[in-house]
């Protein structure tokens, strides 16, 4: 994340990372505050053994786009919510790459932060059929979860 004021949205990417028993690290590396910071997470990562980054970041978010250019690993990038038109400056930012160079692109704020965990276990479960199971499981509790009919007024 780009800085420790994205960290309560973050926790909702982590607790769900959690509930599907995926591990992951947290760091706060900003494009433009710590950029050498931003540029030895990315380029160690691969190396590091991670698969997939979640990069998330507010205003003038270019930290998902500066991940992307400097690894091959998959990035997704998730949108702070902010005081500029609700944080659409971030989710353009973020979208917005040219090609060659991708990010997938969350939901802004703690959709997104809930999304990037559940996007990056979807690619981690193409290669691990524990983690398939685990999500299965999830997507299934989910759908349990949701009553067939509204409450009454
Ligand atoms: C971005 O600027 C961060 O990702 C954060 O969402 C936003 C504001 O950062 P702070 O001024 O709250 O540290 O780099």
């Amino acid at each position: 994340m780009g800085s420790a004021s994205d960290a309560d949205t973050m926790r909702k990417c982590a607790e769900t990372l959690d509930e599907l028993d995926i591990g992951y690290e947290m760091k706060i590396c900003s494009a433009h505050r710590t950029p050498q910071r931003a540029h030895d997470f990315a380029t160690t990562a691969a190396g590091r053994g991670l698969k997939v980054i979640i990069a998330a970041a507010g205003m003038s978010a270019h930290l998902a786009g500066v991940m992307a250019a400097l690894t091959h690993l998959p990035v997704l990038g998730v949108p702070m919510e902010g005081k500029l038109a609700g944080g659409l400056d971030a989710l353009l930012a973020t979208c917005n790459m040219p090609k060659g160079i991708p990010v997938g692109t969350m939901s802004m704020g703690s959709h997104g932060a809930v999304n990037a965990a559940l996007f990056a276990a979807a690619i981690l479960a193409t290669s691990d059929k524990d983690i398939q199971g685990r999500l299965i499981a999830f997507r299934e509790k989910q759908a349990a979860a949701v009553p067939e009919e509204p409450p009454s007024a």
